[in-house]
């Protein structure tokens, strides 16, 4: 029975203003409807927009730590529900149900998380040139944030922006992506059942043509944050610097594994397996090229496409699934025109390439893997389904010009067992994050995430000081003088 929900709007569940819906159906059974949402449109968003401008007054002046102390309440919940939870994204979404407990595990240490950031927030206290003058900062909320976030981890993500916003004290208009609105729905009933005050965090379903853009252009936002494809990311940050506004963008990642020939290769082996096909490849950490050291090609690839073959897909929610569909029939047709393209520039395609043969009639996809060369398609472009591209390296300097030879910047991983080629590694790899002896895929939420070049802009996602509190505060600089006189800086100073 498919769920019928609502927007969240001041405190209240309510329909779209037009009253008209859409339906989400599970990737994994595609005549199972799963979600039925409303079809907002810029009416809607507007009083998600008004609701979330009157609230920050108040909401804004809530001292930190009880802002934090809802984040709290809310991360317990989560908690209690992490099981129903994670099955209605592996329905909604169709990772396997362990990833789908992994994507609200991140949300509970993210509430968690910035729940005890309402304790902290600090500024710094410094010294100031002149005497009997203070010299601190502190941080202030920014205003109203519109979220616009993607359906790979439907609860994580939206964590990772909803709780530092909130914590920092600003208010929220959420607009989770059309293919996970049951996920964000719940997510969102949560911070309702803990009694955040209305208007706080808003939730409005919809398009990302028909209200993400209204969100982006409405005067009242202050401010955005975005995770999704890098095209997307650059209109968005257009679109919010002709209105003024922060963007926060996290985009998308064309991320490298590397494998030493010095490395324990079956660890390489699992890790080249879950980094390329978990999440079937949807993630923008997912290790789409895998760089082998030449002496150990071909023992590597052949062992590594031996273990992609016998991958099993189907529905999530089956203990023996593996791996499960990819998310919509777009994406579907997207990563299969990818493979086709692959193809036509002469990869040589080792296994996969095609639908798969299932049970359930679902976007399946099998596990692919090419042989490819730097600057192909396929080795350029972020495919975002289950495809690995594997290149060939003479050494290390070679494996390390390659992954950096993209336009994404935002992970890379090596394996190896050589202390200095790790540290060589660490040091040139041009990513934003960096794993040595793990997969591209596994942040952990308490350290900033975010990639450079065309995969990050803003500060970056998750962590605290230098990640998700930079995004979500301003610094005000306050200078105290108290020595009852006009004291210049830098002119009544002297130093001899
Ligand atoms: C994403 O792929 O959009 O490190 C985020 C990871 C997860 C987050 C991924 N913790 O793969």
């Amino acid at each position: 029975m498919a769920v019928r929900i609502k927007n969240y709007i001041n405190g209240k569940w309510i329909n779209s203003v037009s009253g008209k819906t859409l339906e989400r159906r599970n990737p994994a059974n595609t005549s199972e409807v799963v979600t039925i949402f409303p079809r907002s449109d810029k009416r809607d968003v507007d009083t998600a927009v008004k609701a979330a401008r009157t609230a920050f007054e108040k909401w804004s002046r809530t001292p930190a730590p009880k802002r934090g102390h809802y984040l709290f309440k809310a991360a317990e919940i989560l908690e209690q529900r992490k099981n129903e939870l994670g099955k209605i994204v592996t329905k909604e979404m169709g990772k396997i149900l362990p990833e789908g407990l992994g994507d609200v595990q991140e949300a509970i240490d993210t509430c968690y998380y910035f729940a005890g950031e309402g304790r902290r927030l600090q500024g710094e206290t410094v010294p100031s040139e002149l005497a009997n003058k203070d010299a601190k900062t502190v941080r202030e909320p920014i205003g109203v944030f519109g979220l616009i976030t993607p359906w790979n981890f439907p609860i994580a993500i939206p964590s990772w922006k909803i709780a530092p916003a909130l914590v920092c004290g600003n208010t929220v208009v959420f607009k989770p992506s059309q293919f996970t609105p049951l996920c964000a729905t719940k997510f969102v009933e949560i911070f309702d059942e803990v009694g955040l005050p209305s208007g706080v965090l808003n939730l409005v379903h919809g398009t990302g043509s028909e209200i993400g853009d209204e969100i982006l252009k409405h005067k009242e936002v202050d401010a955005i944050s975005f995770t999704g494809s890098t095209a997307t990311g650059a209109r968005i940050k257009e679109l919010c610097a002709a209105t003024g506004k922060e963007a926060a963008c996290e985009m998308g990642g064309k991320n490298a594994i590397i494998v030493m020939d010095d490395a324990n290769l079956d660890l390489a082996l699992d890790g080249a397996i879950w980094g390329g096909f978990g999440t079937s490849g949807q993630r923008c950490t997912a290790a789409s090229r895998l760089i082998l050291h030449e002496k150990i090609f071909e023992k590597f690839l052949t062992k590594f496409v031996s273990r992609a073959k016998k991958l099993k897909l189907g529905n999530g929610l089956q203990k023996t699934t593996q791996m499960g569909p990819v998310v919509n029939e777009e994406q579907y047709i997207r990563v299969l025109n990818h493979i086709e393209i692959g193809k036509k520039e002469r990869a040589k395609l080792l296994t996969g390439g095609k639908p798969a043969k299932t049970k359930e009639k679902g976007y399946f996809i099998e596990p692919t893997i090419f042989i490819g060369k730097p600057g192909m398609h396929i080795e350029q472009e972020e495919i975002f389904g289950p495809v690995v591209t594997v290149l060939k390296a003479k050494n290390l300097e070679h494996a390390i010009q390659i992954a950096n030879d993209t336009k994404y910047g935002l992970v890379s991983s090596i394996y190896t067992q050589d202390v200095n080629k790790s540290a060589r590694a660490e040091k040139e790899l041009k990513t934003g994050l960096v794993y040595i002896n793990a997969p591209t895929i596994g942040a952990e939420i308490h350290l900033p995430f975010g990639g450079i070049k065309a995969s990050g802009s803003g500060h970056p996602e998750a962590g605290g000081r230098g990640g998700a509190i930079d995004t979500y505060s301003s610094v005000k600089v306050i200078y105290r003088d108290y020595s009852g006189k006009l004291q210049r800086a830098q002119i009544d100073v002297k130093y001899d």
